[in-house]
């Protein structure tokens, strides 16, 4: 026998990687009670800048995350691998200011490329959710500006 508990957890971690232009069909499995209640007060993403899948001229100078829930920054993690998979160092996860529910993570100057997210975050009610989704750089970043966490 499945342990139920563990199944209901699985589903719920794989709604979170659900890409948000299908959150809608989702909120109806919801409504039609297909889903646990107890995942509305869960932290999904339900946008990002750069948005996910997004193709992108310049390269971001910060990733920002919005979720369903307030999140607790203290306790998200926010991995960006780059064109070769390797970790790219990245600003701590921080809250906008006012907004909870959105996490932002700041950038180094990143190359032409395509990046992947892998996101773990912890809503206001201790919930955890993770999911993952990809951006392209087409360009470079603006002239003049610095990159983060390196010393010039
Ligand atoms: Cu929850």
């Amino acid at each position: 026998m499945v342990n139920p508990m563990f199944h209901i957890g699985r589903r719920q971690l794989g709604q979170a990687s659900i890409p948000p232009r299908r959150a809608g069909a989702v909120g109806l499995a919801a409504a039609l009670g297909l889903t646990p209640a107890a995942a509305f007060a869960h932290a999904f993403l339900v946008g990002a800048v750069p948005a996910v899948g997004a193709t992108v001229r310049t390269a971001p100078g910060r990733l920002a995350l919005t979720y369903t829930e307030g999140v607790v920054p203290h306790f998200c993690r926010v991995t960006l691998r780059g064109p070769h998979g390797s970790a790219i160092p990245t600003g701590r996860p921080q809250a906008e200011a006012g907004h909870d529910r959105v996490l932002l993570v700041r950038l180094p100057t990143l190359a032409p490329g395509r990046y992947t997210v892998s996101w773990h975050a912890v809503a206001v009610d201790t919930h955890r959710t993770e999911g993952r989704f990809a951006f392209t750089v087409t360009g470079t970043a603006p002239v003049g500006r610095s990159p983060i966490g390196k010393t010039p």
